[in-house]
């Protein structure tokens, strides 16, 4: 019987040794740049993180649907400061090829700055009443939201982003956004455990969240989806905000707390990563690749009409 000799083992041993380097510093990156995010929620729907999508490929599916994109955004009152580079901003980068309708509702329409708007995309300044309550001004909107689809978008557009003002896109927010019902992680909390989430705690608001029960905590800053599945929600959130004021109740953040109330009975069917709702004043972490859009730093006792 042949032996092989030793120096051939050798080399045959560190083939081995380097082909399993290569294939596990390739795979260990690879499983890095996984595990950073969870892309799916427990109840199956995508969590959309820079990295998850194709945008080529999306866009090729939904362009050919000649869809238009209703967004609303309120300025009302010192907020109408916040219009012009948010919608120059939105020009650039917000769902850039598709047919969008913006409604910007506000105390001033005087004061809407006049931006260049791209072909296939519209604006209309529909005047709503001012108030000397920033609380009243943010939970409103989901009784003219729900308003103004009964009366104008419903026949007007296919899927509807409601945004902040107070904000600016800074990169490509496209077709990946859609869905029946999204909603997008608050950034200040998608580290935290549940118990942290400043959802509304007391049982006498119709917002009630016990400590043991939620999801995420989403922003209000976003809602969007089918335009009858937002009506839906806004008109719920809506009734359930004025059983509370029948009750001299109001939730902790207003139409936020009932938002989250909502989409943990009703859950959305895409959620939306921090990257579409990130805030200038916190440093960028090292899950989130791409800032989409951003509220800005603000003063809130010079732009609110109370503190
Ligand atoms: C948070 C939420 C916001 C809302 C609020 C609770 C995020 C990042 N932001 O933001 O969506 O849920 O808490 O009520 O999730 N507005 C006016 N004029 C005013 C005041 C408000 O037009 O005088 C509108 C404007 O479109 C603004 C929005 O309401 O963007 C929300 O108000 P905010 O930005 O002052 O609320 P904020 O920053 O506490």
């Amino acid at each position: 019987m042949r032996f092989i000799k030793p120096y051939v083992l050798l080399v045959i041993a560190g083939i081995f040794l380097l082909l399993g380097y290569v294939y596990f510093s390739f795979f260990s990156e690879r499983l890095n740049r996984c595990t950073d995010v969870v892309a799916v929620t427990p109840w199956l729907a995508p969590i959309v993180w820079e990295g998850t999508f194709d945008a080529v490929l999306i866009d090729n599916i939904y362009k050919p649907m000649n869809l238009t994109v209703a967004t609303t955004v309120f300025a009302v009152g010192k907020y109408v400061r916040f219009l012009q580079d948010f919608l120059e901003t939105a020009e650039k980068h917000f769902m850039v090829g598709f047919h969008v309708r913006y409604y910007v509702f506000t105390d001033r329409p005087h004061d809407v700055p006049s931006v260049n708007l791209s072909q296939g995309r519209h604006l209309s300044v529909i005047q709503v009443p001012g108030s000397n309550r920033w609380q009243e001004i943010s939970a409103r909107r989901m009784e003219i939201i729900q308003t103004t689809i009964e009366r104008q978008i419903r026949g007007e557009a296919d899927y509807i982003f409601c945004l902040d003002v107070d904000s600016k896109f800074h990169a490509h927010w496209g077709s990946e956004s859609l869905g029946r019902l999204v909603a997008v992680i608050h950034p200040g909390y998608y580290e935290q455990t549940r118990d942290r989430f400043p959802y509304e705690r007391r049982p006498a608001s119709t917002a009630y969240i016990p400590m043991d029960e939620g999801d995420y905590y989403y922003g209000g800053a976003m809602i969007g989806g089918f335009v009858e599945d937002v009506y839906t929600l806004a008109k719920v959130c809506r009734t359930r905000f004025e059983e509370d004021a029948g009750n001299s109740i109001e939730a902790a953040w207003q139409e936020e707390s009932h938002l989250n109330r909502y989409l943990l009975d009703n859950k959305p069917s895409k959620v939306l990563s921090p990257e579409y709702l990130w805030q200038d004043f916190k440093a960028k972490t090292k899950e989130v690749k791409v800032i989409r859009f951003s509220g800005v730093i603000k003063n809130y006792a010079d732009v609110r009409p109370n503190v």
